[in-house]
């Protein structure tokens, strides 16, 4: 296992141990969310109670396998918790991520729990949003004209494709990745893109974070 597996091993073992009996958690995406749910599944085994709101097409298979009970937004519009992955952290806690293509469902579900916990190897701490490219779920109509409105916002963006084809979301939507290399005003820059008429959501998670763990070698840090 790598050094990387090992910090996200620790930081979702860290992450359990924030749920209790009767929980409603936002269940997020990737590879760190994956070994949260195989500990969460091993523990509802052993009889916890939750529901769960997953935040992708991925994630509700994966918890269906593991027999993690599942509800919807609409049933439960008030989450205790919700956890998930990060693709950069800054030091105010903000966050870029979409970097697997869920961006619109983890925001959803993210922003409505009581405490957004983000989960994390150390990897993501940077001092500044934007080395890691900036996605943007857009609609499939018009979609290179949104592409080139956004690069208008000084950035190269590229439609996000996977073995040749465009990459569609769990929406039926595309991506298009940001290249700004450096965001300066993370918040200014998620009013233009959303300003932008097509675009459905941006990969930037300002003003959400309540709690932040980071696996750092044998240890987690967690910044609250
Ligand atoms: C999701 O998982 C995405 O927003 C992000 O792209 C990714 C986090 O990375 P990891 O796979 O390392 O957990 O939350």
């Amino acid at each position: 296992m790598t050094n990387q597996s090992k910090q996200k091993v620790h930081a979702a073992r860290k992450a359990i141990e924030y749920v209790e009996d009767g929980m409603v958690l936002g269940l997020g995406t990737g590879s760190t969310m994956d070994v949260f749910l195989d500990l969460l599944g091993e523990r509802v085994q052993a009889g916890l109670q939750i529901k769960g709101v997953p935040t992708s097409v991925k994630t509700e298979q994966k918890a269906k396998q593991l027999g993690i009970p599942l509800t919807t937004l609409s049933d439960h519009p008030k989450l205790d918790l919700a956890f998930d992955g990060a693709d950069e952290i800054d030091p105010d806690f903000q966050l870029t991520k979409g970097g697997g293509g869920s961006l619109l469902r983890e925001k959803m579900v993210d922003v409505t729990a009581k405490q957004f916990i983000v989960v994390a190897d150390e990897s993501k701490m940077v001092n500044q949003l934007g080395a890691f490219p900036l996605p943007v779920e857009v609609v499939k109509f018009g979609w290179d004209s949104i592409r080139e409105q956004l690069e208008a916002l000084g950035c190269d963006a590229v439609l996000r494709e996977v073995d040749g084809l465009p990459f569609e979301t769990d929406n039926d939507q595309f991506i298009i990745d940001c290249h700004f290399h450096q965001i300066e005003n993370p918040h200014m820059l998620r009013d233009q893109i959303k300003s932008i008429v097509g675009v459905v959501e941006v990969g930037l998670f300002l003003d959400m974070t309540d709690i932040v763990l980071v696996g750092v070698d044998e240890e987690v840090i967690i910044y609250e």
